[in-house]
């Protein structure tokens, strides 16, 4: 058996030297080499970088930088450093600059640019958005932390969610999620990590959606508080409600000082922009209420089916559900008639309840939000004279997307759409976010804990734009003329993205030998395809090479694009088993706009969306 072992590591050893540079590297090189020889002169290497990127040539400082990163590659490979003046790239040199992700990077503005313009109002932008944000695990018994906050944060997360519920003793504002065994962390606490690390990712602001929760006992509580004896016991409950509510945005406006921002007047006819409200935080939050449907236990009785789900999760655990199509999903919302709200709002005790409201709070509120009132359709009439912040779940966007997109798409023109995860996704779970983009939905609310497919596809989206947590949305979304974008009509294909995988490698570096196969070096296959809308969205894959650590595909895909300016590419390498489910090898998604043409080295990121040290592929992108 040692023997056995012994010869496999020495055969895995040098199987990795194997692969020599792709056909297609060699010829560009060829190309680009003086008098076609040996070396690629710096001449070569600056048409070269010009050529594929359709960009300008590069200055011979930059060029010179280059060239001396290019140099320092090959020390890392072991071999000794060339001394004295090179006489220019050789093809394993240039094929390790293509194959490098840091000096060959697919995105277009991979070193934190923003370039979109950040001038319109909030509602031009699609704004990257967490849900429950203080959860560290599942929405059931996870304990409450500041932790996840500060991680999403770090990300470039713009809009934090924080429930507000008052601590046992009533006296004081507890963060946790309601009616749940979730542990709680100070209201306080949260504030004071947003504010640390508000803007360590992004100047552009960060929006605190507060929810604002009371448990069902407080209103007998509420009778015993001594206020007054000739109020009705209802109004006595407004006013505790009132009390959890003016304190939290005191504890706001006590944390934030200046750096809050808020409006001169009561009602905004106009989000002001990023730009505007650079290094600020807003607040989002609505009026207090009664959380009706939690007396008998809320959306949690129906909450079983998911928690459950382990027992036959097998291959979801690594990957995470593939993203179901959103024409499924509609189909299911309008088959199930269970509205998923969060609560049952009263107009007529909310308006009780904004004339108690103390004055000085009530304009703390920049985003005003509510949740549909009357049909869903009467919930996206817009208001000329004020903006708003309407909250839908996932399944309410789905059944009232099936026969109106084109209002779902005017409405978020000028007010602000936020859709959450539906009450059944107690393990943080998430959902196809593109449902929400192509009808314009700014804040897309994702659990950022809910590892898997679908939060992948959030942390590639919010790759653009420098990773600044703001996207503009595409015109065709904001255009009133000849007609509102309907998300349901078929499209033309727009462009084309033709992507070639040629191979991978790193694993050798960043995993044991055993890790994938305990007997044999592993045997990938690379998953290639598009999320996007209905008509975008398609997964392929390479066949699987078997037992080699520097896996060679050289296979080609070509993908129509019907809305280019939304997709995002998706990939995934798997280790293929033929008896057992494939072991994760690595995915990433980068948005199809700010993809580089020519040869590019894609790093691989692992199943929490951290970037792995050495696991890359090299592809190639074309557009038609
Ligand atoms: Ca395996
Ligand atoms: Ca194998
Ligand atoms: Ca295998």
């Amino acid at each position: 058996m040692g023997t056995y072992k012994c010869c496999l590591v020495f055969k895995r050893r040098f199987r990795w030297n194997d692969a020599p540079p792709p056909e297609d590297v060699r010829a560009i090189f060829a190309t680009h080499a003086a008098g076609g020889g040996p070396h690629m002169p710096a001449d070569g290497l600056r048409a070269y970088l010009q050529s594929a990127a359709d960009s300008e040539a590069p200055d011979d400082a930059d060029l010179e930088r280059l060239l001396d990163q290019i140099r320092q590659l090959q020390g890392r490979g072991g071999r000794i450093p060339r001394v004295g003046r090179p006489l220019g790239l050789t093809l394993d040199d240039f094929h390790r600059f293509l194959f490098s992700q840091e000096l060959n990077p697919p995105l277009r503005h991979a070193h934190g640019q923003v370039h979109h313009d950040m001038g319109a109002p909030l509602s031009h932008y699609f704004i990257y958005t967490g849900h429950n944000s203080y959860l560290t695990g599942n929405q059931l018994s996870s304990d409450c932390s500041d932790v996840p906050i500060i991680k999403a944060l770090q990300r470039g997360v713009r809009v934090i969610e924080l429930d507000m519920w008052p601590n046992s003793a009533k006296d004081d504002v507890s963060i946790l999620h309601g009616r749940t065994l979730t542990t709680p962390v100070s209201l306080l606490k949260c504030l004071v990590s947003i504010k640390q690390y508000a803007f360590v990712a992004s100047p552009y602001p960060v929006i605190i959606t507060l929810e604002d929760h009371l448990p069902p006992d407080l209103q007998d509580k509420a009778a015993k508080v001594q206020l007054s004896t000739n109020t009705p016991s209802v109004l006595n409950y407004h006013l505790v409600c009132l009390k959890i509510f003016s304190s939290c945005h005191q504890m706001v406006l006590e944390v934030f000082g200046d750096m809050l921002y808020y409006p001169d007047t009561d009602h905004l006819k106009e989000f002001p922009s990023p730009d505007e409200l650079k290094g600020r935080v807003l607040l989002s939050t609505k009026p207090p209420k009664e959380y009706l449907e939690a007396k008998d236990g809320g959306t949690m009785k129906d909450g079983d089916a998911e928690l459950h789900l382990s027992k036959s999760a097998g291959d979801d655990v690594a990957w995470g559900k593939e993203v179901p199509d959103i024409q499924s999903e509609i189909q299911s919302a309008t088959k199930h008639d269970d509205d998923d709200t969060d609560e049952d709002d009263d107009e007529e005790e909310e308006q009780k309840m904004q004339q108690h409201l103390a004055p000085q709070y009530k304009h703390l509120i920049t985003i005003k939000a509510g949740k549909p009132k009357g049909t869903l359709v009467d919930a996206l009439q817009s208001d000329p004279e004020k903006v708003r912040r309407l909250s839908l779940s996932e399944q309410q966007l789905a059944k009232v997307a099936d026969h109106h997109g084109t209002e779902i798409v005017r409405f978020t023109q000028r007010n602000l759409l936020r859709i959450y995860p539906k009450g059944t996704r107690v393990t943080s779970s998430n959902y196809n976010p593109f449902l929400g983009w192509v009808h314009g939905a700014q804040m897309v609310a994702f659990n950022m804990q809910g590892y898997g497919r679908a939060l992948w596809l959030m942390h590639g989206f919010y790759k653009a734009n420098g990773g600044c947590g703001y996207v503009k949305k595409p015109d065709f979304l904001m255009q009133t003329e000849p007609e509102i974008f309907d998300p349901k009509k078929p499209l033309p294909p727009k462009k084309t993205l033709k992507v070639k995988v040629y191979m991978g490698d790193g694993w050798r570096m960043d995993f044991k030998q055993t890790h994938f196969d305990q007997y044999s070096p592993p045997d990938f296959y690379a998953r290639v395809g598009i999320a996007g809308v209905p008509a975008d969205s398609v997964m392929k894959k390479t066949k699987a090479i078997e037992d080699n650590w520097t896996p060679v595909w050289e296979e080609d895909f070509t993908f129509p694009l019907t809305v280019p300016e939304i997709a995002l590419l998706r990939v995934e390498v798997h280790e293929y088993d033929m008896s057992e489910k494939d072991d994760f090898g690595g995915q990433t998604v980068l948005p199809v706009s700010e993809l580089l043409p020519g040869i590019r080295a894609v790093a691989l990121f692992d199943r929490k969306g951290n970037r792995f040290n050495s696991v890359k592929l090299l592809m190639r992108f074309e557009f038609e």
